[in-house]
């Protein structure tokens, strides 16, 4: 479980996702219902239309079955309390890469056009300065001069340095980028890149030789490549998510824009679904809107009632 001020950040950005929940079950359960069928059949709807998945939510809905009598009246507090304990008891801990920590510490992010890489990397950043470590941002995207912009933007938000060649090879910068860390004693270097789709070979090519120069530097780096995924797409995420790690090795993904959309359950089905783990979340644009994830504390907040709906 993370602390409470973090927690209190992950229900405010959670916050449409709990709100179209809450309503729609409060609204099943308005004076005492007793648990039919049919009340089943409809949170079955609320969870799948919550993106957590038809299978999970068909599991979830059997288990329910299991645990309360047919056709009794049950109080909805013991229904969401039973839905949330069922989730989190599905929720493995997945454990993400380790690799003892080395100087410098180098994190690729890839993903598809406009899913936040370079947003995240700014997250990061700020995430790293906070801790008092040197952070180099390298904009390896240099085929948009305003791809170089945002990242020095958010180099002089987070307080992070910057490595840009406009124009140039993407990987002629990264190597000379992990050369100028090596010498300096970097701390964390975080290599943007261009947004691309799996399917477009040259560009994952582009991405390859990426991973090659980064190696020839750094022989144990990138010592996390991670994807980025926006939970606003849904379930086409979850399928991203595959078929880009399909084509180039991904160590952990990072699920954008929880914040903007209702159905934050995905997060739950990425994570049920996929081997790779989910090891950061955006909720928010600003540099602060970043979390690990947390199976158990996410389930809490996409799932807690507000007192006042509660009967
Ligand atoms: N609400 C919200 N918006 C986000 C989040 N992360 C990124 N965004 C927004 O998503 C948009 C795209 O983000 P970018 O970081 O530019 O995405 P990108 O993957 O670098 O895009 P390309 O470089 O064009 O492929 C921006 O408007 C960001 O502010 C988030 O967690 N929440
Ligand atoms: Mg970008």
């Amino acid at each position: 479980m993370i602390f409470s001020s973090a927690f209190n950040r992950l229900k405010q950005g959670l916050s449409r996702s709990r709100t179209q929940f809450n309503n729609r079950i409060s609204k099943l359960f308005t004076g005492s219902v007793p648990l039919t069928d049919e009340l089943l059949e409809e949170i079955e709807e609320i969870l799948i239309s919550a993106d957590i998945g038809v299978e999970l939510s068909i599991e979830i809905i059997e288990d329910l079955r299991m645990n309360f009598p047919l056709n009794q009246v049950v109080e909805m507090n013991s229904v969401v309390e039973f839905l949330k304990s069922d989730l989190m008891r599905r929720m493995e801990v997945k454990q993400t890469t380790f690799k003892a920590p080395e100087k410098p510490h180098v994190i690729l992010v890839v993903g598809v056009n406009g899913t936040g890489k370079t947003t995240s990397i700014g997250k990061l950043a700020y995430h790293y300065t906070n801790q008092g470590k040197s952070v180099l941002l390298v904009a390896g995207d240099t085929f948009r001069a305003a791809a170089i912009e945002q990242l020095e933007i958010w180099s002089q938000r987070s307080g992070a340095e910057l490595t840009k060649k406009e124009a140039a090879d993407p990987s002629a910068v990264v190597y000379d980028a992990l050369q100028s860390a090596n010498q300096r004693g970097i701390d964390v270097v975080l290599i943007d890149t261009a947004g691309r789709l799996h399917t477009q070979k040259n560009l994952m090519i582009e991405l390859d030789k990426i991973q090659r120069v980064v190696k020839k530097v750094i022989p144990s780096a990138p010592h996390e490549t991670v994807l980025t995924i926006d939970a606003t797409t849904g379930q086409n995420g979850l399928i991203q998510a595959r078929k880009f790690s399909e084509v180039t090795p991904v160590d952990h993904l990072f699920l954008t824009k929880l914040d903007g959309t209702a159905k934050g359950g995905i997060a739950i089905a990425i994570h049920h679904n996929l081997d790779i783990p989910v090891k950061y979340i955006g909720i928010g644009e600003q540099k602060e809107d970043i979390q690990d994830f947390d199976a158990a504390s996410y389930v809490q907040a996409l799932f807690e009632v507000n007192e006042s709906l509660s009967i």
